[in-house]
């Protein structure tokens, strides 16, 4: 078979953004357009080149084609060996998984996440390097500096290869082995959890409903909670995989995944509920009749890691990405931890995660993790809660209401506006920097502002600098607003608002966040004056 080198054109605007580049399908489709983006990763990481890749995606429409192209281009830019998924799947956890306990020199996941699915839908790249984390911000703007001079790929004419069949075969001189999806991932979430215990939870009664929203997730779930821990057949819905995600949107939150809130708010809930995303990174958590925040998550498992086999010694410390609540914090600074805050971006904790800073760590965006793997990771979430409930053996709620108690409650609420104009959130997000040096000592609607900047970090293990990562404004109450972009939408822009106090009255703990929070959401609307330059009246999704 030989080598041929195509020739083909820049096209603009193959940046990646907060997790690879994502778009819709049509864009990925276009003549040159996959081969143009998967070159420059090529070219920018010549380790691959006598190296071994992970690759595969969570199943999405265009995995399939995208799988073919990868392979065959790999062969040609000269990697030794590519472990594809059957049938081109592989959880974005468990590339992570796969890159380090295999020794890879690098992953291509294909994924476009919580986005939809299908022709018409989004489609997504991304590159995780040797420790099985997306690659970091000098790599992604290296591969996008060389999208834009690319003049010529290299892929070889080869016949489609088989996905489905495990085992090895060989491509134009490169060894292809076509690996189980789970096997590796299940393995190491045995080892981190205590199985017996969570079997024993199973055995004496205990019921949850995980939905698998149609991706990737199904088949992970599938064997770790029905196969190995025994849960009863029918805990794990929307099981299988589809290329459109049954025309649903795998975002497990309160709105996309309503049938499960649904069904964990109504009367017969069973003890447990959880959900997870396209490629199965992200999770939500619900107990009987009780939502649990992603910030309040994070908090709660830390302060009861040493439950769990794996962090029973205690943890290194944590990190939080800057919106995600201050709850963690408080949980850090009672057990004498470090707290981190970084950019929103799993790939800001990789360093901290390689430098041996923190064990867990986590995102107000549904993203939960720890240093077994270096991505966020669903399901791990999702075991550590049974874990913890099959320990403590008490309801969800109780176990959060009491959290609560002792650490005060973070109440916490984000809200989105989806697909405005970009020009206006552009202004929008311009104009609030230019205010940020006038805001401190003002008080607005009786709350006094005591900080307010642009998030700058300073990567404490390399030095790298990452500025412009969201506007904060802090009030004198201990509360604050925050304000940025959406890094991974594909159409017009979506500005992300973040609202949050403690509140130390347990009398309050109950309270909904939306009314708890009324008047900063006001406060943080007419700061941005976003109703007026969006003629949005309300957000598009609350969470
Ligand atoms: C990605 C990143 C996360 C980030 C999230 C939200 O998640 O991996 O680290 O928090 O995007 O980003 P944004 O607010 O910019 O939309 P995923 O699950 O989409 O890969």
């Amino acid at each position: 078979m030989s080598i041929q080198s195509v020739a083909t054109r820049p096209f603009s605007g193959q940046k990646p953004g907060t997790s690879g580049l994502r778009k819709k399908v049509s864009v990925f489709r276009q003549p040159h357009y996959l081969e143009n983006f998967v070159q420059s990763i090529f070219d920018t990481v010549p380790e691959l080149r006598g190296g071994t890749l992970v690759l595969g995606g969570d199943g999405r429409y265009y995995n399939r084609v995208a799988v073919q192209t990868i392979l065959r281009m790999a062969a040609a830019n000269g990697v030794a060996q590519v472990l594809v998924g059957q049938g081109g799947l592989l959880s974005t956890p468990a590339v992570s998984c796969v890159i380090r306990t295999r020794g890879a020199t690098g992953g291509i996941v294909l994924s476009a996440s919580h986005n939809p699915g299908g022709p018409d839908e989004d489609f997504g790249i991304k590159y995780n390097v040797s420790n099985g984390g997306p690659a970091p911000e000098k790599i992604t703007e290296a591969i996008h500096a060389r999208t834009e001079a690319i003049e010529v790929y290299r892929t070889v004419d080869a016949a489609e290869l088989d996905l489905d069949t495990l085992g090895s075969t060989e491509l134009a001189g490169m060894s292809v082995e076509v690996i189980d999806p789970v096997a590796d991932y299940a393995a190491l979430m045995e080892k981190l959890f205590d199985f017996g215990a969570i079997r024993a939870l199973f055995a004496s009664g205990f019921r949850m409903r995980f939905d698998a929203m149609n991706a990737i997730t199904g088949p992970y779930a599938h064997e770790i909670l029905e196969g190995r821990l025994g849960a009863p057949a029918g805990t794990v819905v929307r099981g299988t995989p589809l290329e459109d995600f049954g025309g649903a949107h795998p975002d497990p939150n309160l709105v996309h995944a309503h049938d499960l809130v649904e069904l964990m708010m109504g009367a017969g809930a069973p003890d447990f509920g959880a959900a997870s995303d396209g490629d199965g990174d992200r999770n939500m958590i619900l107990g009987r009749g009780f939502y649990v925040t992603p910030s309040d998550s994070l908090a709660v498992l830390a302060a009861n890691a040493t439950l769990i086999p794996a962090y029973a010694g205690g943890l290194k410390g944590v990190a939080r990405s800057m919106p995600t609540s201050m709850a963690v914090d408080r949980v850090a600074a009672a057990l004498g931890l470090n707290c981190y805050e970084t950019p929103t971006g799993w790939k800001f904790f990789g360093n901290l995660l390689d430098a041996g800073c923190i064990t867990f760590c986590g995102e107000e965006s549904f993203g939960t993790g720890s240093d077994h793997v270096r991505e966020k990771d669903g399901l791990w979430a999702v075991l550590a809660w049974l874990n913890v409930l099959a320990v403590r053996r008490e309801p969800l709620a109780d176990i959060v209401r009491a959290h609560w108690a002792s650490y005060g409650r973070n109440v916490y609420t984000r809200h989105d506006y989806e697909g405005i104009d970009s020009a206006v959130a552009d202004e929008l997000m311009a104009d609030l920097r230019a205010s940020l040096q006038s805001l401190p000592g003002c008080v607005l609607d009786g709350l006094s502002v005591t900080s307010a900047d642009d998030f700058t970090y300073t990567d404490p293990v390399d030095g790298s600098v990452s500025r412009k990562q969201g506007v904060r404004v802090a009030f004198s109450d201990d509360s604050r607003i925050v304000y940025r972009l959406s890094g991974t939408g594909t159409q017009g822009a979506t500005l992300r608002v973040y609202i949050e106090r403690h509140e130390a009255d347990a009398d309050k703990h109950g309270l909904d966040p939306q009314q708890a929070l009324a008047a900063l959401i006001v406060l943080a609307d007419r700061i941005a004056g976003i109703t007026s330059r969006t003629g949005r009246p309300a957000p598009d999704v609350i969470t």
